[in-house]
C-alpha cells in the first residue's frame, strides 16, 4: 500500500485530527519562510527583528518590517494547502489547526478552529502596558499608546517571549486527544511550539509530516510525505472525496 493510501486509511479510521503548521504552508501563497533561501529581510535575520531587544534597539526598523509583511499578506490569498485543511474538517468529528504562523491565512481560508501559538500580525498592543490596540494601526510611523505613551508593537510572540498560556494549553489538549497529527511546512526548530507534535505522539496519535525536505521531526513521524503541501493536501482531500 502506498503512503498516501495509508494516510487515507488512517484518516478514515480517525475521529479527531490536528494540523500543526508553519511558514511552509504559506510559502505557496508567495510569503517567504523564516529559514528558506528567502528567509532574510534586507540582510537582517528575522530572528533578530522578531525580538523585544530588536524592537527596543530600533523600533522603526521592526515596525517597518512588520508593515512590509502586512502589506505583502494583504496582497496574497490562502493557497490550496489552506483550502484543503478547511475541507479536511468534513472527514473528522473534530479537526483543529495549531499554527505558528501569524499571517491569518488559515482563518481567511475559513478553518473553524485555529490556535495561533505565535499571535496574529494584524493585531497590535502596547509594548509597555500590554493594552491590545483594537484598531488596525495602519501608521507607517511607530505610534505611542494613548494610555501610557509606550510604543505600539505587533501582538505576536517574539523570540525570548513566552507563548500565550491559554493558546499553548489548548494546543496541548488538542494534541493529547487527537488520533492523527499532521505536521505541515515547519522546520520544527522553534520551541515550545515544536513540542506539540511530540505531545501527540506520546498520546498515541499517528503522525504524518508533509514537507519539502526532512526535518528534526522526521525521525518521530509514522509517514513522511515529501513535497509541496499545496499539492499533497489537495491530493489527500481528492482521495477522501472519491473514497
Ligand atoms: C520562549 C512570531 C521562553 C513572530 C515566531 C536553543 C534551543 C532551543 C530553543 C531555544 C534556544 N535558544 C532560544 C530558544 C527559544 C526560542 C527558540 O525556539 N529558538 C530557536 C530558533 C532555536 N523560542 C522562543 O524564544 C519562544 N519563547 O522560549 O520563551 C520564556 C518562557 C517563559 C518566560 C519568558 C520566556 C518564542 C518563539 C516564538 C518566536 N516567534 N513568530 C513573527 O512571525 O514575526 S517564530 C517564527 O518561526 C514563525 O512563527 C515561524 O512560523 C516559526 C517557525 O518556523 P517555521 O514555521 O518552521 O518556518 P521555517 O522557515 O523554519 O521552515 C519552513 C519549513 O517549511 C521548512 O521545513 C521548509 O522545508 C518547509 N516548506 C517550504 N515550502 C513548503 C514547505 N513544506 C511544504 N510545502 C511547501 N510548499
Ligand atoms: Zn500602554
Amino acid at each position: 500500500m502506498g503512503k498516501i493510501e495509508k494516510v487515507i486509511e488512517k484518516i478514515e479510521d480517525a475521529e479527531t485530527g490536528v494540523a500543526f503548521t508553519g511558514a511552509g504552508v504559506s510559502a505557496p501563497s508567495g510569503l517567504s519562510t523564516f529559514r528558506g533561501s528567502d528567509g532574510i529581510w534586507e540582510n537582517k535575520d528575522p530572528r533578530e527583528l522578531a525580538s523585544p531587544s530588536g524592537f527596543r534597539k530600533n523600533p522603526q526598523l521592526v515596525w517597518d518590517w512588520y508593515n512590509s509583511r502586512r502589506d505583502k499578506i494583504k496582497e496574497v490569498n490562502p493557497n490550496e494547502a489552506h483550502k484543503s485543511l478547511k475541507l479536511m474538517e468534513d472527514y473528522f468529528r473534530e479537526f483543529s489547526i495549531v499554527t505558528q504562523n501569524v499571517d491569518n491565512l488559515h482563518k481567511e481560508a475559513g478553518s473553524d478552529e485555529v490556535v495561533e501559538l505565535h499571535g496574529n500580525i494584524f493585531r497590535n498592543k502596547c509594548s509597555n502596558c500590554g493594552r491590545v490596540v483594537s484598531e488596525d494601526v495602519d501608521s507607517r510611523e511607530v505610534v505611542e499608546c494613548e494610555e501610557c505613551g509606550g510604543l505600539i508593537r505587533p501582538a505576536v510572540v517574539w523570540f525570548g517571549e513566552p507563548l500565550p498560556v491559554e493558546s499553548l494549553q489548548v494546543a496541548k489538549e488538542m494534541a493529547t486527544s487527537c488520533d492523527i497529527c499532521f505536521i505541515i511546512g515547519t522546520s520544527g526548530l522553534v520551541q515550545p511550539a515544536a513540542s506539540i507534535p511530540l505531545v501527540a505522539r506520546e498520546s498515541g496519535a499517528f503522525l504524518v509530516e508533509i514537507n519539502r525536505e526532512s526535518t528534526v521531526i522526521s525521525d518521530y513521524v509514522d509517514i513522511s510525505l515529501n513535497g509541496d503541501a499545496a499539492k499533497i493536501l489537495p491530493l489527500i482531500v481528492e482521495n477522501l472525496q472519491n473514497g
